[in-house]
């Protein structure tokens, strides 16, 4: 299964269409590719030709989870991934030329600062849970799919959305992992997530973890076992200053995907946490460093 990804990356570094992105860094990219991952074993996509931090992406998804959008909620559970978007504004704002330790520990330690600073706006936490219609009536998505899980699994319209066009404008960074459909078949649950924009050496496979992790607490709570994963991507990149450590990857020969699954079972959605995610036989090769485009 680890084939496909390092074939995708193959394919965009030799026949990605290369261009100017919003982040002034540069990218190869194709369009409209579709990964299928069989999760029925209990093999899920970590990746082993580098070492994925995957407690790392599973606390985003717990975050996602709880509707929080604030920095210090993902700082305090030591997750580092999002504090380039606010610092970089930060910066921009102050001409301070703050480390980002020093900012991360402002949010941390400062409570006004973090109010002015450190809030994403209505990305995902927001849409997932508390998505809000023009009539002022919020709207759980999380526990609608829950409950169709539980009492309609042959329905059509499980699924949840971030992209929620109205507060585009204020979010931190629009959706990139989008929409979220499910399906149930033989009591396995099936997950398609469309990414329109997918950093395919950084991104993704931290999505695809995340999405695994969802995919678990989904299936506990509706007593079902694990089926596909399908992932389609939309604008899949590589940045141009990821070739090298693409490269060095795709030299590497996968191993054998870990398993992943839950320690326990849990009393609703909202009541997991990192503790309750068991991963076993992980034995990646090491990680690769790269920077990530702000
Ligand atoms: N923007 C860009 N350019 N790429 C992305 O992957 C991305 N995201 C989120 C929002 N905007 C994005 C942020 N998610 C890493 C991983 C996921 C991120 C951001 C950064 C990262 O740097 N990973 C490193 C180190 C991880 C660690 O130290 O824990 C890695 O090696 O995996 C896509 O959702």
């Amino acid at each position: 299964p680890e084939q496909q990804y390092l074939d995708l990356m193959a394919r965009v570094f030799e026949r990605g269409d290369e261009r100017l992105d919003r982040t002034g860094v540069g990218t190869r990219s194709l369009f409209g590719e579709t990964l299928r991952f069989d999760l029925s074993n209990g093999q899920v996509p970590i990746l082993t030709t580098k070492k994925v931090f995957w407690k790392t992406a599973v606390k985003e998804m717990l975050w996602f989870l709880t509707g929080r959008t604030d920095l210090r909620s993902l700082l305090q559970e030591n997750v580092r991934i999002w504090s380039d978007w606010p610092l970089a504004k930060y910066r921009e704002a102050s001409g301070e030329a703050i480390s980002q330790k020093d900012f991360e520990d402002r949010i941390l330690s400062d409570d006004d600062f973090s109010a002015r600073w450190g809030e994403l706006g209505p990305i995902y936490g927001k849409q997932w849970r508390r998505w809000q219609g023009p009539d002022g009536r919020v709207h759980d998505q999380i526990a609608t799919l829950v409950e169709t899980l539980k009492t309609n699994p042959a329905s059509r319209r499980m699924l949840f959305h971030a992209w929620n066009v109205a507060e585009l404008g204020e979010m931190a960074l629009p959706p990139c992992h989008m929409v979220y459909q499910f399906f149930v078949s033989k009591g396995r649950l099936s997950c398609m997530m469309m990414q329109r924009s997918v950093d395919l050496l950084l991104g993704a496979p931290f999505n695809w973890v995340g999405t695994v992790a969802l995919m678990l607490m989904l299936a506990d709570q509706a007593d079902l076992e694990l089926g596909d994963f399908v992932w389609v991507g939309g604008d899949v990149h590589l940045y141009l200053n990821h070739f090298e450590a693409a490269q060095e990857q795709m030299s590497r020969e996968p191993r054998p995907m870990p398993t992943m699954r839950l320690a326990r079972k849990a009393a609703s959605i909202d009541d997991y946490r990192i503790e309750d995610f068991v991963v076993d036989g992980y034995d990646p090769h090491p990680a690769i460093a790269a920077e990530v485009a702000v």
